[in-house]
């Protein structure tokens, strides 16, 4: 496929011109050419809009008109497979998801699963943060799990009458099984049609995910694409780019910057430089998230979502032990070890030399390492 740009004229106006692009060159040559090729005739079988996440200072975002002809068609294919090969989010309307986002009432749900027994997280305030453990793990017949999740103040409850409940599933044995939807829901499964827009081997993982309103996820990378399908209820995702890491004070893949709408700027200063992207997603409504895009999730209502990941890259590049799909691929892991030897090495040498063969390293590794086509 040659360079494209997308029509001007396809493109919402305001913020959303922040995501246009160019399939470039580089994309053109590196094996994803054949990839491109099946996928967008898989993506053609599927009627879909596009909104794109925009930067939270512009205007609103345009909601696109709905293709309904073929040949409006095959640009808004473009532009998804634009946001896919350039790792941009992006927000899919009107995909078919199957009977799910109808039926998907807390009675329908309580009924289908039943008392099967979930582990979830319980939180007392609406920030969770997983690097200080604010909340508690505890267990629930998943009916129950459902009606308090959707209820505000609780008769019963673990820590506050007004405690929140969030769901992340989980393979039958956390260590060693991978969520699917599919094993552990298998009811709810049949409800519904995850878009087929990449190869079946490449299915990595289908969370379910429940979530009480108010409750807020704090921001972190996946290693995988993810579609986040919003079944039920509205849902604020903010997001930050990869190339916005050293202003996200990261421990492992989680941010420590919790408080996204209000940081504490005395200790995290460089937060402001990080350029924030937001969208509201609608039940019905799909992110992509590309892998390595920090995110952090608001429930603004009682909400039901499914996210399903999937590999990019060759499936050996990934850490055969992960089973939440946020673990570093090997190949990363291996440099950040090695790196730290070489910290360790520098350790050797007095100040002034340590510090200025690191400033040589950091230079070097910039010009090695960095792209320098970041969009
Ligand atoms: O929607 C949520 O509750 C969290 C979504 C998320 O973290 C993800 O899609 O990776």
């Amino acid at each position: 496929m040659d360079a494209t740009e997308i029509p001007q004229r396809r493109v919402p106006r305001g913020g959303a011109r922040h995501f246009l692009m160019v399939l470039s060159d580089r994309t053109k040559s590196n094996g994803h050419k054949l990839k491109h090729n099946k996928l967008h005739l898989s993506l053609r079988k599927n009627l879909i809009t596009l909104r794109v996440a925009e930067h939270w200072n512009r205007l609103p975002r345009e909601v696109m008109e709905p293709p309904s002809l073929e040949e409006t068609f095959k640009p808004h294919v473009d532009m998804f497979l634009c946001h896919l090969l350039q790792r941009k989010p992006v927000v899919l309307t009107g995909l078919e998801l199957g009977t799910c986002t109808t039926k998907w009432t807390i009675d329908y749900l309580s009924q289908a699963e039943g008392s099967k027994e979930v582990k979830i997280h319980v939180s007392a305030v609406p920030q969770m943060d997983f690097l200080s453990k604010n909340f508690v793990y505890r267990t629930l017949p998943f009916d129950v799990f459902v009606q308090r999740a959707a209820e505000v103040k609780h008769k019963e409850y673990f820590l506050t009458e007004d405690e929140k409940y969030y769901l992340r599933s989980v393979g039958e044995d956390v260590r060693k099984d991978i969520a699917d939807i599919r094993k552990q829901f298998p009811i709810l499964a049949e409800d519904v049609h995850i878009p087929e827009y990449f190869e079946k081997e490449q299915f990595f993982s289908s969370v379910f995910r429940i979530s009480s309103a108010g409750l807020q996820l704090w921001t972190h990378y996946d290693v995988m694409d993810n579609f986040l399908i919003q079944v039920t209820g509205r849902k604020r995702v903010v997001l930050y780019s990869p190339r916005d890491a050293p202003y996200l004070y990261l421990s492992g893949t989680k941010s420590e910057v919790l408080d996204v709408d209000n940081p504490d700027m005395e200790k995290y200063p460089l937060f402001v430089k990080a350029k924030r992207y937001e969208c509201v997603l609608e039940a019905g409504d799909v992110l992509f998230i590309p892998a390595l895009w920090f995110h952090n999730v608001i429930s603004e209502e009682f909400g039901v979502a499914l996210n399903v990941f999937w590999k990019h890259l060759p499936p050996e590049s990934y850490d055969k032990t992960d089973t939440y799909g946020n673990k570093d691929p090997m190949a990363a892991s291996r440099a950040i070890q090695i790196l730290d030897r070489a910290l360790k090495t520098l350790e050797e040498l007095p100040e002034e030399y340590r510090d200025f063969y690191a400033r040589r390293m950091v230079l070097r590794i910039q010009e090695k390492a960095y792209r320098n086509d970041y969009g």
